[in-house]
């Protein structure tokens, strides 16, 4: 009895198992067969009951049926498995050798760049690089400058006003001051920064720009050290040996007081139309710092002094790159930004 079933079982689940049509399919008939509570396991516990001469040979007979199933079912797994692992090869299939999608070279904005140069420049001259608030006060932007309520340079500058009486910083300048509160003579400081005016904006005029602020503080500093540090600052920026000119300026905050201007590079100063024909091109404003800006800062005039100077970092970049039209810029087309 229990001989002819364990061979009608090696028969039927045999051909089940060469039968499954997928591994699931196959895991349930082995559960079935095989498994803890399967129907070999129900046989193997009744064994107890066979006669006992038959004992040895049926207990035999249940091994071999056990076995050859077992086999049978890992063999069959195997080719599921196989089958599986061909499919998937076949799906994922990469050519190594394809050149791979090139993530678009991106590079830093004009402006940024510049400013980084010049920061690295004057690093390595041992300036430290300060930042100050977007946000203003009147004092630091204007009072402490040397420039009171009542002086007409203020028209100069046309000021986006707050409600609470800050305003948008004009220059990078009063940067100078929080600079000299701060850290006190000696001073070599830079100062980066976005200011902003309310200004009729044109091809070379914006209401948000960018400047770059430069000041020494110490004893004994003469309008030499400023052409020194100029010179060097602008021949980096070009790449090239610079001739410089100074003229008269007025800015409240220095006496005396420049407008620099270096030689047309593109002309060599013969004129031409970036020139105006001039042979010099304006490139910043400078100066010695006046002593009332000292003495605002708390810092004694009679025992040091200093330079100064304020440059457009947004129109040397339209220099550098040959931009006709200053709103190009900061306008976020990326079309115009990519050809940089
Ligand atoms: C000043 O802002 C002074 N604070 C500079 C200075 C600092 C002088 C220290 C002396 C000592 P000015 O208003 O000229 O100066 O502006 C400086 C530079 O900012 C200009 O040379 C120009 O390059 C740039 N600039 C001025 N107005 C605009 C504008 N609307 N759009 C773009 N750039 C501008």
């Amino acid at each position: 009895m229990v001989e002819a079933t364990l061979n009608e079982l090696a028969a039927s689940a045999g051909a089940r198992i060469e039968q499954a049509g997928s591994s699931e399919e196959l895991e349930q008939v082995r559960i079935e067969v095989l498994g803890r509570k399967g129907v070999l396991a129900q046989i193997s516990k009744e064994m107890g009951k066979v006669l006992p001469q038959d004992r040895a040979r049926l207990g035999k007979l249940l091994n071999e049926v056990k076995q050859r199933l077992e086999q049978a079912s890992d063999a069959k797994q195997g080719r599921f498995a196989e089958a599986a692992m061909r499919a998937r090869l076949e799906a994922e299939w990469i050519d190594l050798t394809l050149p791979c999608p090139q993530p678009p070279v991106r590079h830093l904005h004009p402006i940024t760049q510049i400013q980084d140069e010049i920061e690295d420049l004057f690093v390595s001259l041992g300036f430290a690089v300060l930042d100050g608030p977007e946000v203003e006060t009147e004092y630091h932007n204007f009072d402490a400058l040397n420039i009171p309520a009542t002086h007409p340079a203020r028209d100069a500058q046309d000021t986006f006003w707050l409600d609470d009486g800050n305003l948008l910083r004009t220059h990078t300048s009063p940067v100078q001051v929080r600079g000299m509160e701060r850290l006190g003579p000696p001073l070599r400081m830079v100062a980066p920064g976005r200011v902003f005016r309310n200004e009729s904006v044109d091809a070379s005029h914006e209401h948000t720009f960018y400047q770059i602020e430069g000041m020494v503080v110490d004893r004994e500093v003469s309008v030499a050290h400023l052409i020194y540090f100029m010179k060097t600052m602008l021949t980096e920026i070009f790449r090239q040996e610079v001739t410089v000119r100074l003229r008269p300026g007025y800015f409240p905050f220095v006496e005396p007081g420049f407008e620099l201007d270096v030689r047309c590079l593109l002309c060599g100063g013969d004129g031409c139309p970036v020139c105006k024909q001039s042979g010099w091109v304006e490139q910043l404003g400078c100066g010695l710092v006046h002593p009332n800006v000292l003495r605002s800062s708390g810092i004694d005039p009679d025992i040091w002094n200093g330079w100064a100077f304020g440059l457009g970092l947004t129109r040397l970049a339209m220099m550098r790159y040959g931009i006709d039209d200053i709103r190009l810029l900061q306008g976020g087309d990326l079309r115009f930004l990519e050809q940089l």
